[in-house]
């Protein structure tokens, strides 16, 4: 479906705290706003221009009009800043757990990610918590908050193998009994089921009272250019994975009125050859209509190598974004970083010195709308140092704090209102 509005539509360019905030109070009243206006670091910025490009498409035909606002501006502001997103950001970090208000990228920064992303595993089996220890009930919650103060959610899924009931790392075939036709179909449906359910519940009364079904970045089936899911390249044929992608949008859209999804398709960069990268790249692409965000996981380039140099890592990220960027381009997409970052940030200038001459190495890369790093997992509970987003006393703290104040960089507290595109 082509999305379109007409130029009165499109806000239009004013100044820079000006432009954040209007829409902001006008739609939803945030708080957030409130927050833009206290660092006005970046407010001395070049005009940035309003995008010339009108049209954008989204899969689902029907999807809400927050939905399709958020995508609008996802293509139209993130292709001139980088929104920075961090995973379980509101549920834990590396030392405390479920604390109200808690974030540490907003311990460190002041402000909390711009996008947050969260995990269903285990939800399709009737837990109440997380494959992360997460409550189902607080995620809910925490969406929702999100969304009023301005925040983006995105949903990933480590659902177990429905047959075997073993994790989604269980190596073997499933996605073929799983698609139509296949003597596991019925149960998996029974697992999307388990999705909508949990999505329905994702509703807030905005200023009117009215009823606004949270905007969700839905990104399920993700890294499958790796073997390590049971729906991954080598476990699954091609022509299989891209059934079970198009089940679950056609079953979502088409029979369960599900309304609110921006789909995002993720392969892993690790196994994506930079000589061939729209072919592997590509390998179980569903289709236009069915895809709104061409993203990437990247670790691989963002990571401690070994055996990779410093500086040829740096170029594999460019290259590896500007390709994932053309392919976006070519498809009037959005593209994004769709998880990434460094386990255990050992490299203490990571965010300005590894991370953003990636995305600032030229106006291709520039594109890139958001990147979400992996979760901050709590030490005592998990015991070991799994986290992505620095923490106070953490080495990369201070260069975080550079990366927070890059004029392209946006956190929550300068995000302009995702939901409207309307004056
Ligand atoms: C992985 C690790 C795991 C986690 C999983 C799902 O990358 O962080 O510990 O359970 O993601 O969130």
């Amino acid at each position: 479906m082509i999305l379109s509005t007409t130029s009165s539509h499109v806000p239009r360019y004013v100044p820079r705290i000006a432009r954040l905030c209007f829409p902001a109070y006008f739609f939803l009243g945030l708080a957030a706003c409130g927050a833009g206006t206290d660092n006005q670091t970046k407010s001395d910025q070049p005009a940035a221009p309003v995008v010339s490009d009108t049209q954008i498409d989204i899969a689902d035909d029907n999807a809400i009009d927050v939905t399709k606002a958020l995508l609008w501006n996802l293509k139209k502001i993130g292709t001139q800043s980088l929104l920075f997103g961090h995973q379980d950001d509101l549920a834990y970090g590396v030392h405390w757990i479920n604390e109200p208000g808690r974030s540490d990228v907003r311990d460190v920064t002041g402000s909390y990610p711009a996008v947050t992303g969260w995990e269903l595993g285990d939800l399709e089996t009737g837990a109440d918590v997380s494959i992360d220890k997460v409550n189902f009930g607080d995620i809910k919650r925490w969406i929702k908050e999100n969304y009023q103060r301005g925040g983006i959610s995105t949903i990933s899924w480590h659902m177990d193998d429905p047959i075997s009931g073993e994790s989604s790392w269980h190596k073997a075939s499933v996605v073929e009994h799983l698609i139509p036709g296949g003597s596991a179909h019925e149960k998996f449906k029974s697992y999307l089921d388990k999705f909508v359910e949990f999505n329905n519940d994702l509703k807030v009364a905005d200023d009117n009272g009215a009823e606004v079904h949270v905007p969700i970045i839905f990104r399920p089936w993700h890294e499958h250019s790796g073997d390590w899911f049971w729906w991954g390249k080598g476990n699954t044929s091609e022509e299989d994975y891209i059934a079970l992608w198009r089940f679950t949008v056609e079953y979502l859209r088409g029979k369960k009125n599900v309304h609110n999804l921006i789909y995002a398709y993720a392969p892993d960069r690790s196994r994506i050859d930079l000589d061939n990268f729209e072919r592997d790249y590509l390998w179980g692409y569903p289709g236009d209509e069915y895809i709104d965000i061409i993203g990437l996981d990247n670790y691989m380039d963002l990571g401690i190598s070994e055996n990779v140099p410093r500086e040829k890592q740096i170029e594999n990220l460019t290259q590896s974004l500007q390709y994932t960027v053309e392919i976006a381009e070519k498809k009037n997409k959005v593209a994004a970083l769709t998880e990434g970052g460094q386990d255990g940030l050992a490299d203490p200038t990571f965010w300005t010195e590894k991370l953003l001459p990636g995305i600032l190495a030229n106006d291709t890369t520039r594109k890139i709308a958001y990147i979400v790093v992996w979760r901050n997992a709590n030490k005592e509970r998990e015991k070991r140092d799994h986290f992505y987003a620095p923490y106070p006393g953490q080495p990369s703290e201070e260069d975080f704090i550079r990366f927070y104040k890059h004029p392209r960089v946006l956190f929550l507290d300068e995000l302009p209102n995702m939901y409207s595109v309307k004056e």
